[in-house]
Order: structure tokens, then sequence, then C-alpha cells
């Protein structure tokens, strides 16, 4: 398999260059959670990507099968319409960009401008789908769970314990919505600012299970934890009963601590397993577009 960086591109530099300053241009917005929609443009890029399954080559962001009702309408899926809403008037300016490379070229921007690693992206998906190609519904994890989930999942699309522990650093960003997972608040307390303090948070704080919403209203029950300076009426971190697994676990655990204390270690690990997620599934041939034939490569970080 030939490296994406060799291959002919769709688009030239100056094409990339101005869609990713028009992202950059709507990252900040006072009306939206944080201040930014930079997390939920992050999580559409790893949804679009996450579907993937190495071992039927289905599934991945070539296709953006998300624009459909079969995986946009997936209940894992709740919420990201946010996310393709923000990203239309660039889809219209820059008509020649794919949804499916926008998605995921949307996702490295919103991760560097909110201070994290520079990602490699390549171009050349392609949104060509039909309905046999939509991956089916639950390849998405579920946060109720546990290790035993997570490695089902993350396995099956070709990451190993390290990469899992890694990945789950993007919850340094962003929130949960009752609403949209039946989960509420952020990780951290800076939840537009990419660093490690999740995995600080992780090993650092108290935390507590709780509900913070009604069962009957598809609530589930989370942990919770506030720092010193916290008061009782400020909201509280959360973690993700997946999130706390992460901890539970002889071999991620010492991944957890690892990130914890060594932030750069945690930025070089979190580009490169950024990097292969936005790859999955995306084979290109010479002309640089990517096939539909399934035959995925390995990607190799250049
Ligand atoms: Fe996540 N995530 N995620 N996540 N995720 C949620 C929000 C965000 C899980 C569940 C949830 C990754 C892994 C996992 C982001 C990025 C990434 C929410 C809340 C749930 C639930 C949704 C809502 O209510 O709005 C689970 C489970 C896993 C896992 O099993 C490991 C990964 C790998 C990434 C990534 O980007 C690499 C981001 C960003 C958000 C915040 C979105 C927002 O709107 O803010």
């Amino acid at each position: 398999v030939i490296h994406p960086s060799k291959l002919k591109s769709p688009y030239t530099q100056e094409q990339v260059a101005a869609v990713k300053k028009d992202v950059e241009a709507i990252l900040k917005n006072k009306d939206y959670d944080d201040g930014s929609i930079g997390p939920v443009l992050v999580r559409l890029a790893w949804h679009s990507s996450g579907t993937y399954c190495a071992e039927t080559k289905t599934g991945g962001s070539n296709g953006a099968g998300m624009r459909y009702e079969k995986e946009g309408g997936d209940p894992a899926n709740a919420g990201l319409q946010h996310a393709r809403v923000f990203l239309e008037p660039i889809k219209e300016k820059h008509s020649w960009i794919t949804y499916a490379d926008l998605w995921t070229l949307a996702g490295v921007v919103a991760i560097k401008a909110m201070g994290g690693p520079e990602i490699e992206w390549y171009p050349g998906r392609t949104d060509f789908v039909d309905d046999a190609r939509v991956p089916p519904r639950g390849r998405l994890p579920d946060a109720a769970q546990a290790q035993d989930h997570l490695r089902a999942i993350f396995y099956r699309m070709g990451f190993n314990d390290q990469e899992i522990v890694a990945l789950s650093g993007a919850h340094n960003l962003g929130r949960c919505h009752a609403d949209r997972s039946g989960f509420e608040g952020p990780w951290v307390n800076n939840p537009t600012r990419f660093s490690n303090q999740y995995y600080k948070m992780l090993i650092k704080l108290k935390w507590e299970k709780k509900h913070l919403g009604r069962e009957a209203q598809g609530a589930h029950w989370q942990w919770i934890a506030r720092l010193p300076h916290m008061d009782e009426e400020d909201e509280p971190l959360m973690m993700l009963p997946t999130d706390m697994s992460l901890t539970l676990d002889d071999k991620f655990k010492p991944w957890v601590e690892k990130y914890a204390e060594d932030q750069d270690l945690f930025f070089k690990d979190f580009a490169a397993v950024f990097g292969k997620l936005i790859e999955l599934g995306v084979t290109r041939d010479e002309s640089g577009l990517a096939q539909h034939d399934g035959k995925a490569g390995e990607y190799k970080s250049a």
C-alpha cells in the first residue's frame, strides 16, 4: 500500500488551507456549550471513523454514511447533527470537498486549535455510499459498559490496549448531554483546551457513583467528583463507566498513569492514534481517491 502522502491529492494545498481557515473561524461560539464547537467536531470525526471493522473491512469515514438515517439516526450519534449543521456553510462554500474529508479534517483542525497536537490528515475520501455499505448500528462503544466491551469494540477496529487508552484522552474535550447520551457534564474543568487533565482527574480525584438525572428518563449512573476549589452548587466533573474501567484494568492502568505524568508522550501517542483512526478503511488507488472495494490496507504513520 502506498502511503497517502505519496499519492496525488484531489485538492490543491491552497484549497485545503482555505477550508482549515474557515473551520478555525467557526470554532469559537459563545452560544454553544462551553463556548466552542470544537469538541463536537472532534466527536463527529471519531464517530464517522469508529464504525470500522478490520475483519470485514467495512465501516470507517469513507462514504460519510452519517448523512443517512441508517447511520445518522443511530442513538450513538445523537447530537452529531449539530456538528454537521455547523459545517454545512463550509461545505457550501467549498463544494469540491467531500463530506467524508470535511468531517475528518474539521476534527483535526479543532484538536490543533484547542491546543492539541498536529495530526496527519490526508484527503481522498469519497461520498459514494449505498445502503449495503452503511455499517450496521451497534459498532460504537456503549459508555455504560466496562473494559471487556472496550476491547471488543477497539480490537475490532485494529487498536491495541495502549491505543485504547490514548484515544480515550479525547475526553479532555467537551461534555456529556443528558438529552443525547443520558450522561451529564464535562470530564475536566477546561473542556475546550486539549491536555492530559483527563488522566490526572481519573487518578487524583475521589469519584462517587451518582444518578444525576431521572432513571425513568434514560439517565444512567455515572462517576462524579469535585476539585477542591469547587462548591457544592458547581457542576461536578464526570467519568463514564468506560472511562473509569481504564483505571480498573492491569493493562490499561499503566498507560493512564504514564499519560497523566507525561503530556508530551500523550500528545505524541494521541496524534499517531487519531491519525490512524481517521484512516481506517480509507484505501486510495493511484488517482488518490478512496475505493469502495473493501480492500483496505495498513496505515502507517509517515
Ligand atoms: Fe467519547 N463520548 N466515547 N470519545 N467523546 C462522549 C462525548 C465525547 C464514549 C462515550 C461518549 C471516544 C471514546 C468514547 C469525544 C471523543 C471521543 C459522550 C457524551 C459519550 C457518552 C455524548 C453527549 O452526551 O453529547 C465511549 C463509551 C468511548 C469509549 O468506549 C472509549 C474517543 C475514542 C474519542 C475521540 O475523539 C478519539 C468527544 C470529543 C466528546 C465530547 C462531545 C461534545 O459534544 O462535547
